[in-house]
């Protein structure tokens, strides 16, 4: 037998742990926290320890599966990739190249091969349409990012190990570990944040893990974050602890921003939102009073119809309190890999409208140039010139992940053509044509290069494969660039995915070289030469690592990093503490943050109405479970056994009024459905809410998830309506929604 020891970093969320695979005869025995991993030193959660039994799913596919006589058969890759070509092609033939939809799901916001072709291939292929998981998450963060700093991912986050008050709304780190501020190990900083003195405020409907262990718990009324934070701007002018004239010039137009909040004082907000006005001033005061204090806000503040404006007044506190881009408050992660904050120059800025069209049925606004995900069934059913007739699904599951879910549900059931990229026969992939099998995360790479944009300490790490991909298998860039070469009418051979990852690398090469950064006398075929030992991905990454803000420069700052130099660091590299980014960092074209953007000045309007808009009497949010990660990971038995986690919390009270009962069974019923779950009693729910959380539901005809459907519990989103977004940036209402409940 031969054992074998290997590192790598958790894909499966934002926290990026470090593990230790223990392996005998090529395969998995044992997974730990490696305690030598710089960022996570040991840490990791329930799910990181499955990777193993995930690789080894029976019900994982291994080969692709191809629909003939209406059902879903393993198949060659050559049969696979011949039968997209005619189910292309076809629709392309009949309808144009506008009937083509594609939507990018969640692990490809964690996938190398993601990060490096997806662009290549959504540029080749013209779909009419891009969706993606973004706008069911952080779009309204993106869209905030993009208007005030002049790029949707220059994202601040909160410098937790050195800040002393921690504002938190609508997070649940102990649960999802962490979002949108990646860092492994939340419940061992925030125990560090609070052993030092300092104070962490949770704000949520839900008295969750983390507000248990925090010092005040406010728990607010779902959307209503957006009128709290106006009034603790408000509360923070009128204590006086407000000197705008001390902060850097770079910050444009907080004095017009702080003037048209001021009618929204702690005392006209608190019967909307449900925190006493007292509660607000004394919050302002000692976040005031600390000398580093971050406010931080996360998916409960962006699935709002007020995502964006939220998002925007978060920057605005922390901006007039003198702890933006300041050590302790929220800051700019300054990534190994690069950004477009680390290239070009603020000079050059050019801050475009995020969003410049709306889409074809129901004139939603699309940002970023995706389309929202509330607007896909509607642009699949309804007729006319631009209907989707066929859809590429790559990592994702939107019929249990996004809005109004039976209805999606009905029109992937109608298309004419579509194909997935995934792991599993599922219930959204169950109406492809075509499945693609994704490799096992232990048979590809990890870097990943979206998520260390966001870290909240600069590291870079880099795990190559564990376990070795069958021969004829692809890995998911080869699979996108074969699409890609079908859309380019290339062909999908083996040559056409060498060229087009051959002409990404020069390009890569020569933009970077064009950088303002750039050592000067480089030559790009000589730099070229020096990367061309490896292909795909791993080429790319090697060229933006050498090309980053600490790149060897192929040679010309030799102590700089290589892709050689992380494999060398099996356990990654601390590139140090963040350190203030602004104003270098800014993109936009006046060259300062842009605070008094009229998009969200004039959203003010839509806010002031919140306020005087009638609460339901009960309203439905959701919530994450430790041992689950959105929909996926529901067929590994060691996740999902012991009691169900798919229940509908309902505050005791409630349920004395509604007539519900402890594991009795209630119907909800929402303008766009209806479903029944089991309750559970707990008075962690505020009165008024109650939560069921979002990705279960395994009970569909046709999925192949055998633990899953012993487990299946029902869809939320079944009961999330698809027309009610955020107007500025699309992202659809996840929480707060109107439902009735009555015993089932
Ligand atoms: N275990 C686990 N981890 C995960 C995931 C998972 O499914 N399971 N998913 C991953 C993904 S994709 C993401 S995006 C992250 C998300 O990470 P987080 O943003 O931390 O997400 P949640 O744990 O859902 O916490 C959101 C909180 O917002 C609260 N909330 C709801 N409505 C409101 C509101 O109107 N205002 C306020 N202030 N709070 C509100 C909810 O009660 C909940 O406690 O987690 C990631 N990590
Ligand atoms: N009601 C409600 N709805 C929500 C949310 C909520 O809080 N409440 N949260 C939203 C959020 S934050 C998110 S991010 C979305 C997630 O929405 P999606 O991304 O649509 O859904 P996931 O459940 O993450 O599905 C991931 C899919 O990718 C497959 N997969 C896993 N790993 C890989 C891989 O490496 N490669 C490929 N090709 N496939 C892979 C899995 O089998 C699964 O089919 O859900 C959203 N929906
Ligand atoms: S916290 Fe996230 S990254 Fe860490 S082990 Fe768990 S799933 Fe993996
Ligand atoms: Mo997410």
């Amino acid at each position: 037998m031969t054992s074998t020891t290997a590192f790598r970093t958790c894909p499966l969320c934002e926290a990026g742990c470090g593990l230790r695979l223990d392996l005998a005869d090529g395969r998995v025995t044992r997974i730990r926290g490696d305690l030598e991993d710089v960022f996570s030193a040991g840490f990791l959660c329930p799910k990181g320890t499955v990777l193993g039994h995930f690789h080894e799913d029976p019900d994982r596919l291994r080969s692709p599966m191809v629909r003939s006589d209406g059902e879903l058969r393993p198949a060659t890759w050559a049969e696979a990739y011949d039968r997209i070509a005619e189910g292309l092609e076809g629709v392309w033939r009949r309808h144009g190249r506008g009937a083509l939809g594609v939507y990018l799901g969640n692990p490809m916001a964690h996938n190398l091969d993601g990060a490096m072709t997806s662009r290549t291939m959504l540029r080749s292929l013209a779909p009419g349409a891009v969706f993606s998981a973004s706008t069911v998450d952080q779009r309204p963060r993106e869209l905030a990012s993009g208007l005030l700093y002049g790029q949707s991912g220059t994202i601040p986050v909160p410098d937790i190990d050195r800040t002393e008050f921690m504002i938190m709304l609508g997070a649940n780190p102990l649960v999802s570990n962490g979002s949108l501020a990646t860092a492994p190990d939340w419940p061992g900083r925030l125990a560090a944040l609070r052993t030092r003195g300092g104070e962490l405020v949770v704000v949520d409907p839900v008295r969750t893990k983390t507000a248990e262990i925090a010092d005040d718990h406010l728990a607010i009324v779902p959307g209503t974050d957006v009128l709290f934070l106006a009034a603790l701007v408000t509360a923070l002018v009128d204590g006086q602890h407000v000197d705008l004239d001390v902060l850097p010039d770079h910050f444009r137009g907080l004095d017009v921003v702080v003037a048209a909040l001021a009618p929204f004082t702690p005392e006209a907000v608190e019967g909307r939102c449900g925190i006493p006005a007292p509660a607000i001033r004394d919050l302002a005061a000692r976040f005031a009073a600390a000398d580093r204090a971050v406010v931080y806000g996360r998916i409960g503040t962006t699935v709002t119809p007020f995502g964006t404006t939220a998002s925007w007044l978060i920057d605005v506190v922390n901006a007039v309190t003198g702890n933006l881009d300041a050590p302790g408050g929220a800051m700019f992660s300054r990534p190994a890999s690069g950004s477009a904050t680390t290239r070009g120059r603020r000079e050059d800025g050019r801050s475009r409208r995020p969003f410049s069209r709306s889409t074809r049925v129901d004139e939603l606004p699309i940002v970023l140039g995706e389309y929202p995900a509330a607007a896909m069934a509607d642009e699949i059913l309804t007729e006319g010139e631009g209907q989707l007739r066929a859809m590429l699904t790559v990592g994702g599951n939107p019929v249990l992940s996004c809005p109004d879910s039976e209805r999606f549900d009905t029109a992937l059931a109608s298309l004419e053509f579509m194909v997935a990229v995934d792991c599993y026969v599922n219930e959204t992939t169950r109406h492809a044509d075509v499945i693609l099998p994704a490799p096992s995360h232990l048979e590809k790479p990890h870097y990943d290069v979206a998520l260390l944009g966001l870290a909240i300490r600069n590291v870079a790490n880099y795990s190559p494969p564990v376990l070795e991909l069958a021969d004829d298998a692809d890995r998911e860039w080869q699979m996108l660039l074969r699409l890609a070469g079908l859309g380019l009418g290339m062909g999908m051979g083996d040559e056409v995915v060498a060229a087009l990852d051959d002409e990404a690398a020069a390009r890569s090469i020569r933009s970077a070289l064009g950088d303002p950064a750039a050592p000067d006398g480089l030559d790009a075929v000589e730099a070229k030469a020096m990367v061309d030992v490896r292909q795909g991905p791993e080429r790319m990454l090697d060229i933006q690592l050498r090309t980053g803000p600490y790149g060897d420069w192929f040679g010309a700052n030799p102590d700089g990093l290589s892709l050689d130099v992380l494999e060398a660091n099996p356990h990654g590299i601390d590139l140090g503490a963040l350190e203030p980014r602004l104003p270098a960092a800014i993109r936009t074209s006046s060259g300062d943050v842009e605070f008094d953007q009229e998009d969200l000045m004039a959203d003010l309007d839509r806010v002031r109405h919140l306020l005087h808009e009638a609460e339901p009497p009960f309203v439905l949010t959701g919530r994450r479970t430790l041992r689950s990660n959105n929909s996926w990971m529901h067929n590994m038995r060691t996740l999902v056994k012991g009691k169900a986690r798919c229940t509908l919390q309902v505050h005791p009270d409630d349920a004395a009024s509604l007539g519900l009962v402890a594991g009795g069974a209630a119907r909800v019923t929402s303008r766009s459905g209806s479903v029944i779950a089991p309750v559970e009693v707990t008075d962690v729910v505020r009165p008024g809410v109650v939560s069921l959380p979002h990705g279960w539901g395994h009970d569909a005809e046709g999925s192949r998830l055998r633990v899953a459907a012993e487990h299946a519990g029902v869809n939320s989103n079944i009961l999330t309506p698809a027309d009610v977004v955020d107007p500025l940036s699309g992202t659809s209402q996840l929480t707060g929604i109107p439902v009735e409940i009555v015993p089932a």
